[in-house]
């Protein structure tokens, strides 16, 4: 970054002539995907614009999705997302999609335990007087990028020991022969709170998919109760329809 170029008459305010110069030094690749930007106050010295240009110019790039800001830690530029086209009519699991894509499923644990269940919980499992319920919220991610909320419930009649899951949860069910054969999955349109965004590692605000997904054993219990922000700029949900009789 230098000083040279930025104009006050000509160019649009002076925000938009940075925003422009960082977009063209990620889109000809001087700025590569992970790379660190300078702070506020340096980026500042360097180009001579004050630090409330420089913050509008990066905040509008945070906006966009091209930079991502880290408490504590900075300014990056955003990795390169591809987006993922995910079938909609296969009852699978977050591991299997990645597994079957080549691709690497990373966790991080949010909560995992055993609670009193909430209303919406006794209603989604059908729960008795007394019944407790296993939570387990997690940040799911592939090859190093986080793709989604979990929040999963789950009758502790079928999972008494929550912290058992360390990997899938299907995997774990299976194992119990408890897998899910059934699921109702709904879903919504949603921005991003401030908390779920830094979680997703996406600007606060922006869009993304709220999926709730009830699954079944062959029996007709119901298994889990799971409510997911998807990142809006990394899936793509697809279905195949067929003719109505
Ligand atoms: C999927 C399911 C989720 C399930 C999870 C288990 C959606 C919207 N959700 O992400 O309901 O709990 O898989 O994944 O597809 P795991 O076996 O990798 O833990």
């Amino acid at each position: 970054f230098s000083a040279d170029g930025f104009d006050d008459a000509g160019a649009g305010p002076l925000y938009v002539q940075l925003h422009r110069r960082i977009a063209e030094a990620i889109a000809s690749g001087r700025l590569k995907p992970g790379d660190s930007l300078p702070a506020e106050r340096d980026m500042a010295a360097m180009t001579g614009l004050s630090r409330v240009t420089v913050r509008k110019g990066v905040e509008a790039l945070v906006t966009a999705g091209q930079l991502v800001q880290r408490r504590g830690s900075g300014t990056f530029v955003a990795p390169k997302v591809e987006r993922l086209e995910q079938a909609l009519s296969l009852l699978t699991s977050f591991t299997e999609d990645m597994a079957r894509r080549g691709r690497v499923v990373q966790s991080v644990w949010i909560a995992r335990g055993l609670h009193a269940p909430a209303p919406e919980e006794v209603m989604a499992l059908g729960l008795g007087a007394g019944d407790r319920v296993a939570r387990l919220e997690r940040v799911r991610s592939s090859d190093g990028v986080p793709l989604a909320i979990e929040r999963a419930s789950l009758p502790a009649s079928i999972l008494p020991d929550p912290e058992q899951v360390t990997g899938s949860l299907y995997a774990v069910l299976e194992a119990r022969g408890l897998r899910p054969v059934r699921a109702v999955q709904r879903i919504s349109a949603a921005n991003l709170g401030a908390k779920d965004a830094e979680l997703l590692d996406v600007a606060p605000g922006v869009a993304g998919l709220k999926i709730e997904r009830v699954s079944y054993l062959p029996s007709g219990k119901v298994v889990e109760f799971t409510r997911s922000l998807y990142r809006g700029d990394a899936y793509d949900f697809a279905v195949e329809l067929k003719l109505a009789p």
